[in-house]
């Protein structure tokens, strides 16, 4: 039991739930790994939304509302932390739910699936293709569901499916604490922020976009910025951590 006035408390109770997933088999154990690279560079930026990450919720908000297929697609770190903010973002934006794995197994999947599920999201199922050029088995995803979307979040990706997306001509919002992963760096928008933060930020834009702002941010959406911003940030902090 983790004691509430504990100053690592989120934290903890964070890894507590990784620490759970993993043992009943939705998180990957690499998943254990990820999650400690993303806390590190939380502390970077003060374990809080930063400016620039708000924006970044807002046009991500923007691009779900627009889309003419938008999808959500979840991985095991994503569902153990943000199974129920997944649902609550669905609901906001009207896009589908799909599982996509890197270390895919087929009990994994089921898993993820009615985790998902019991949090009240409605998840796409059916049989999956290699639809994405990649040789690992994150190319498996749903003919209805990635492979007809023009927008797809995901959040804490892991590198070369980003890129693949791009390159099929859709639209790809990342959620990733690392400003340097090349996922970060090939996305068409970067959330740099937790993730259990900046899901409920896009539910809430979602429900409080004026009306044409979605185009002007759509409009006005530099990546290079807001990954400079986030860096800024981890570089200015760093500078006066001992002050
Ligand atoms: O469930 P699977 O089989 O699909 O595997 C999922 C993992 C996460 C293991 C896989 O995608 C992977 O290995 O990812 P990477 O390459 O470690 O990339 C994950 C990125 O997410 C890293 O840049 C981390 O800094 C970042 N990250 C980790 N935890 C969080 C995070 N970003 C936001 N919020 C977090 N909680």
């Amino acid at each position: 039991m983790i004691p509430k006035d504990h100053p690592r408390y989120r934290s903890l109770v964070a890894r507590e739930r990784i620490a759970r997933c993993a043992r009943e088999g939705i998180v990957a154990p690499e998943g254990l790994a990820a999650h400690g690279r993303g806390e590190a560079f939380d502390y970077l930026i003060g374990e809080k939304t930063i400016e620039s990450a708000a924006l970044a919720a807002r046009t991500a908000a923007a691009m779900l509302l627009s889309a003419r297929h938008a999808v959500i697609s979840v991985n095991g770190n994503t569902a153990a932390l943000a199974a129920a903010e997944i649902a609550a973002l669905q609901r906001a934006s009207g896009a589908d739910v799909e599982v996509n794995l890197f270390h895919r197994t087929e009990e994994r999947i089921e898993r993820i699936n009615r985790l998902l599920t019991e949090h009240g999201a409605r998840v796409l199922t059916g049989t999956p293709e290699r639809i994405v050029p990649l040789s690992h088995d994150r190319a498996l995803s749903l003919p209805e569901g990635i492979g007809d979307a023009d927008v797809v979040l995901v959040p804490l990706e892991d590198g070369d499916r980003c890129a693949a997306l791009r390159e099929m001509g859709k639209a790809v919002i990342t959620i990733d604490l690392n400003p340097l992963s090349r996922t970060s760096r090939t996305a068409t928008l970067t959330i740099v922020d937790e993730v259990t933060r900046a899901l409920p930020a896009i539910t809430a834009a979602c429900a409080s976009l004026e009306p044409g702002e979605a185009e002007r941010l759509i409009a006005s959406l530099d990546n290079t910025y807001l990954l400079r911003a986030a860096i800024d940030e981890m570089r200015e902090r760093l500078a006066h951590a001992l002050e």
